[in-house]
């Protein structure tokens, strides 16, 4: 029995998940342009909670204010209509051919300088329509040959521009975060701040980096052969997690964005229970594109798909976690004494060279049940237990 979506759930799309007109590198578009209020309408209707959009897939890139008010109006009241949220806004800096060599690292400062600008006038629509995190995806942030791009002066550029977007948004008064998402490859051959470890590490050298976490998308870290459970583990320890990017991919390869639950499926359960008991309260978002044979009858039924694999895996997960032999061979495996502090209190290293050593051989011959414990996780996945 599938329990179904409701807003308290807090899914969201983007526009152009949805909206994708399914063009790719060898083929033209399979699908007509959605009209964004038209989203609003089917996505909450299947229950979802919220919206995100890149200014562009709300707004046609160079559209004249005339024309841009009209449309932000008519969403407005589409919104109001629905009762979905934005949750999320973003910057489209990578289809023009301006940003053919990035936008906020581009080796062009009027590139960079015009980005910068595009970023804030989306900054001003995101915090009216009450986007809470701002996403920035580097997508044209790269390079393919290494004396292409200088890596040190790129990242001071990108420093540059967030630490600029943070005055900006603290000068505004405006109650956003911005969340990077990393992704190792595609469109370019090599992007900057490729994984989840790449931007955390990042962000503690801006001026506020506690205005900056990030958005990892599953298909990305599996695209670098990581495991995006453990990602989402230690943006969530670090404080860092404000929003994340679900879908499916099948290990490194191009970014398939499939449909959550797709793909490598016992990674999204490890996803999904690293989120349910790290207590991640943010918007659930889903970043996939429908297949592009579907039509829009398909699109809906990804959607809703996405949405329902979530609520099937939460409620695994958390049969596995309340099942008593897992409990049991957490115990066997040793998850309880990890949780304590390997000194004791005050013990420090003077003390523990007070600490009489213990029988290696024994200990290297304890017994671990993580065999067990797997099985277990699996028999949860498979629908044999719980
Ligand atoms: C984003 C985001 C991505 C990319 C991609 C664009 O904002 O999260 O992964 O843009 O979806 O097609
Ligand atoms: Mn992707
Ligand atoms: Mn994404
Ligand atoms: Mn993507």
């Amino acid at each position: 029995q599938i329990p179904s979506p409701t807003p308290a759930d807090k899914f969201s799309f983007g526009l152009w998940t949805v909206g994708w007109q399914a063009r790719d590198p060898f083929g033209d578009a399979t699908r007509a342009p959605m009209d964004p209020v038209y989203a609003l309408e089917r996505l909450a209707a299947i229950g979802a909670y919220g919206v995100n959009f890149h200014d562009d897939d709300l707004i046609p890139f160079g559209a004249d204010d005339a024309v841009r008010d009209g449309i932000i109006e008519r969403f407005k009241k589409g919104l109001a209509d629905t009762g979905l949220v934005v949750t999320t806004a973003t910057t489209n800096l990578f289809t023009h051919p301006v940003f053919k060599d990035g936008g906020l690292t581009s080796n062009s400062r009027d590139v960079r300088r015009y980005a910068l600008r595009k970023v804030m006038r989306n900054l001003d629509l995101a915090a009216e329509l009450g986007a809470k995190v701002y996403v920035m995806w580097g997508g044209r942030e790269g390079a393919e040959y290494g004396a292409a791009k200088d890596v040190p002066a790129a990242l001071d550029r990108y420093q540059e521009a967030f630490n600029v977007l943070g005055d900006y948004v603290v000068d505004r008064g405006y109650d956003l975060k911005f969340a990077i998402e990393p992704k190792p490859n595609e469109p370019r051959g090599d992007i900057l701040l490729p994984t989840v470890g790449h931007a955390l590490a990042f962000i503690e050298t801006l001026d506020r980096p506690e205005l900056v976490g990030v958005n990892p998308e599953i298909g990305h870290e599996e695209m670098a052969g990581l495991n995006a459970a453990a990602g989402y583990a230690q943006a969530l320890w670090q404080g860092k997690l404000f929003h994340i990017d679900l879908n499916g991919q099948n290990g490194p390869k191009y970014d398939q964005d499939l449909r959550f639950g797709a793909g490598n499926v016992r990674g999204a359960f490890w996803v999904v229970d690293t989120l349910v008991t790290g207590g991640y309260d943010g918007p659930v978002h889903f970043d996939y594109k429908p297949v592009r044979p579907e039509t829009d009858a398909g699109v809906w039924v990804s959607a809703k798909a996405c949405m329902d694999n979530y609520l099937i895996l939460r409620e695994k997960v958390k049969a596995f976690r309340a099942d008593p032999e897992v409990q049991a061979a957490l115990a066997e495996a040793g998850l309880p004494d990890l949780a304590v502090p390997t000194l004791e209190a005050e013990e420090g290293w003077r003390g523990l060279l007070e600490w009489e050593l213990p029988d290696v051989d024994a200990l290297a011959a304890r017994e671990v049940a993580m065999e067990k414990l797997d099985q277990l996780a699996l028999e949860h996945l498979y629908g044999v237990r719980g």
